[in-house]
């Protein structure tokens, strides 16, 4: 009998999908989307559609491994019993000798957004006060610089942008990372609305709206301020704009003292004439969406370059509106309960580290870290400060990887446990873009013997506690589905608008927030407005204004810009067979990453399409073969970001530096990642 199940796509992802399988005789036989979900209706990305080959694949690693030497790719099975005795010696051993549990340090991120993968840290949290990787490689600029403008970092429903009548897309590119919002976005074209792309390139969502508008990198606050100069000039301020706003006069007179139109066209690459119109248009459409992504905060002006464009939602009273906003994330819709939930996870003693600069930071720390374990990550593949990296590694006891399948950081792990998929466990998903909650049910056994996030937690509580009693305060054992039902507290219930968690069962919900965001004009600034003028920016050492700071100029040696946005087939370093296929299409042989050029800076460098060279800096050098597109500027090469696995092979991040972002430290722990600051030079093969 063919049985079917609920499940959440737990990728750090946009859409949260909304997925059913069947199984037949326990195996997996077939993947949809869910048609109920109103966001994503029952489609699925290329990605997703392609798991049931992730989740019974060969090279998925399904037994607890040893290995015997790091990076020797030596690795023996042992049993869990042996594993977590391992893992529990080590732990009393530092404890014995150091005194305190600060040496075991944990690292995670965005292998798995479900809530039950917070276990790790519930369970560190149990023995002592450890060393945690805080903050996040991602979106952090851009989410302190709504924070100083709004308060917080909230969108309206992404379904509210149909209602659009101009949407400008910038920074972003959802026809690749957000599917699900192409067909709302289409469904408001043919309302009638126009729709624009701001790219640094001709990207795939460029090519499916109605005008492109190529920004030179990390110049886009400067095409905001000569924009928001414009409306000022054209008197098409909003009218209220006093009633819900903060420091607009100052931000006027700052826009007509300090911005210059020539110079702004000149240093962004767009033309005066264009940015007049772009002005014109913003400033008379009503509603006016702007949907600003991620890739264009990835700079050490991202942050400021983000709040210079919030401040044109504000300046003509498109936030707040139906149809309007200005909208980078949320998360809102992730208040959850228990000993899993976000705002329960850490000791107040314990010693947090910012996730962008782990290794730096982690290779000076005392008492020294001895034992490291990384869940849900991939470091050695998507961080910066690679040399770091690889010097830190060398001065630990035991590192500890749990992952689906070997990765280049499993590489260098001592012990490999293998985790169970989100068809194997139960869990709970919230997103970060629409206003949908989920419950993931299991629907088959879990494949070999691994064991999901929840599970390893318990069970090494249980090994540490019979080997010395009192050590570890976290559950020995529990039900997971129990788990999803504390972590639906009453506040989610209420949201919800259900009185038990089992009423998730029957399939995803929409939290009740009305469908645009600060729709009372009452944002959780310290003044209750928006604020153009913030003090609170002002106490971090930042300009209280959002005034325009260049990106950074490339070293004399390393002149072109790298840019690594992410690729239409892969989450990050995730591998999907898909990809590979796709690759193995090419004649390029599967390992070779593709640089993408100007035909004019090919020339400059005697390369043509095909040929091999190599990118470099003083990070390493990274054989890659050349590709010709017209649209991408004369001092940029762009790779799309994809973990073309080879343990010992060169991969992207050597060439990144750890440049960090302006923002992120107060509203998420830890500067962001300023991945677009990587410079290179390029050397044709011989
Ligand atoms: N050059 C370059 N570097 C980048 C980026 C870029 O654009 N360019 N993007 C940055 C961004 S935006 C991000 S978010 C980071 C992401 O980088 P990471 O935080 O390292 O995350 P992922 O690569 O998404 O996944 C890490 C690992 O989690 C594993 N995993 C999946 N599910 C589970 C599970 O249930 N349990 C456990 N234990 N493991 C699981 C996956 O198999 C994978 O190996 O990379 C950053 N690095
Ligand atoms: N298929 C797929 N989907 C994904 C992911 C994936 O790896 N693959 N990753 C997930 C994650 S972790 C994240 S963070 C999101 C990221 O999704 P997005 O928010 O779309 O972010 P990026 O792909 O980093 O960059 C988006 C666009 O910004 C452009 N860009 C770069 N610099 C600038 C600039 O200075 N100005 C302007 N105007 N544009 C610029 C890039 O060229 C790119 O086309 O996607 C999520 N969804
Ligand atoms: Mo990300």
């Amino acid at each position: 009998m063919a049985e079917t199940h609920y499940h959440i796509c737990p990728r750090n992802c946009y859409d949260t999908c909304s997925i059913i399988s069947t199984t037949h005789k326990g195996r997996l036989i077939a993947i949809e989307g869910n048609p109920a979900h109103a966001y994503t209706k029952g489609k699925l990305c290329a990605k997703v559609m392609d798991e049931i080959h992730k989740v019974y694949s060969p090279q998925r690693v399904k037994y607890p491994l040893r290995q015997r030497k790091r990076f020797s790719g030596q690795w023996e099975r042992i049993s869990w019993e042996e594993a977590l005795t391992i893992i529990s010696e080590q732990i009393l051993a530092i404890k014995d000798s150091y005194g305190t549990t600060l040496p075991i340090a944990h690292n995670k991120y965005s292998g798995n957004f479900g809530i039950l993968h917070n276990a790790l840290e519930a369970f560190m949290t149990g023995l002592g006060p450890t060393t945690r990787a805080v903050g996040s490689p991602c979106w952090s600029a851009g989410v302190e610089a709504q924070a100083y403008d709004m308060g917080a970092f909230f969108c309206s429903d992404p379904l509210d942008m149909e209602g659009s009548k101009l949407i400008w897309i910038w920074g972003a590119n959802p026809a690749w990372n957000a599917v699900h919002q192409m067909p709302i976005i289409f469904r408001a074209m043919e309302r009638g609305a126009k729709v624009v792309c701001f790219d640094t390139h001709f990207s795939a969502t460029a090519a499916r709206v109605h005008e492109f508008v190529q920004v030179k990198p990390g110049t886009d606050g400067l095409l905001a301020l000569g924009i928001a100069k414009v409306i000022v000039e054209q008197g098409l301020v909003a009218p209220d704009i006093e009633e819900y706003s903060l420091g607009h006069e100052q931000f006027i007179t700052y826009l007509k003292e300090n911005i210059d139109l020539q110079e702004c066209a000149e240093a962004t690459g767009v033309a005066l004439d264009v940015i007049k119109k772009l002005a014109m248009d913003y400033g008379t459409i009503k509603p006016a969406c702007i949907w600003v992504g991620f890739g264009l905060q990835r700079y050490s002006n991202g942050g400021q370059n983000l709040r210079a464009i919030d401040a044109l939602g504000a300046l003509t009273g498109n936030i707040g509106i139906p149809g309007g906003g200005v909208q980078y994330g949320h998360f809102e819709s992730w208040r959850y309960a228990g000993p899993l939930a976000h705002d329960r996870l850490g000791h107040p003693q314990d010693r947090q580290l910012d996730i962008n600069q782990f290794a730096p930071l982690a290779r000076k720390a005392e008492p020294p870290i001895k034992m490291l374990w990384l869940a849900s990550r991939n470091p050695l593949q998507q961080d910066g400060n690679q040399e770091e990296w690889r010097e830190l590694l060398k001065t630990l006891s035991l590192i500890v990887v749990s992952d689906l399948f070997h990765t280049s950081t499993s590489a260098c792990a001592d012990i490999f446990l293998p985790v169970t998929t989100h068809y194997e466990h139960w869990d709970l998903n919230s997103s970060y873009w629409h206003y949908y909650v989920g419950i993931n049910e299991p629907a088959i056994e879990p494949v070999g013997e691994a064991r999901s996030d929840l599970q390893i937690a318990w069970d090494l509580s249980k090994r540490l506690n019979e080997l010395r009693p009192g050590t570890s305060a976290f559950p020995t054992e529990g039900s997971e589905q129990e788990a999803v039902w504390q972590a639906l507290g009453p506040e989610m219930l209420e949201l919800l608008g259900i009185d038990s968690p089992k009423e998730l069962l029957k399939g995803p919900r929409r939290v009740n927030f009305p469908a645009t965001a600060w729709q009372d004009r009452k944002f959780r600034t310290p003044s209750g407005k928006y604020e153009f003028y913030s003090a609170r920016a002002a106490e971090q050492g930042l300009p209280a204004l959002p005034i325009y700071k260049p990106p950074l100029k490339p070293p004399a040696d390393t002149p072109l810009r790298l840019l690594t946005p992410h690729h239409y087939a892969r989450l990050n370093s995730q591998a999907y067979a898909v990809a590979a296929e796709d690759n193995e299409g090419g004649n390029y042989g599967s390992l070779i990453y593709k640089a993408r050029i100007n035909p004019a800076t090919a020339q400059a460098y005697g390369l043509k399409s095909g040929d091999k060279a190599f990118l470099w800096n003083r990070g390493g050098s990274l054989p890659v073969i050349i590709e010709l597109e017209q649209s991408i500027g004369q001092d940029v090469v762009i790779i799309y970001q994809e973990n073309l696995t080879n343990p010992k092979g060169l991969y992207l991040n050597q060439l990144n530096l750890g440049v960090l972002t302006d923002m992120g430290k107060f509203a998420t722990g830890a500067y962001g990642l300023a991945l677009n600051e990587t410079f290179v030079g390029i050397r044709k093969e011989v």
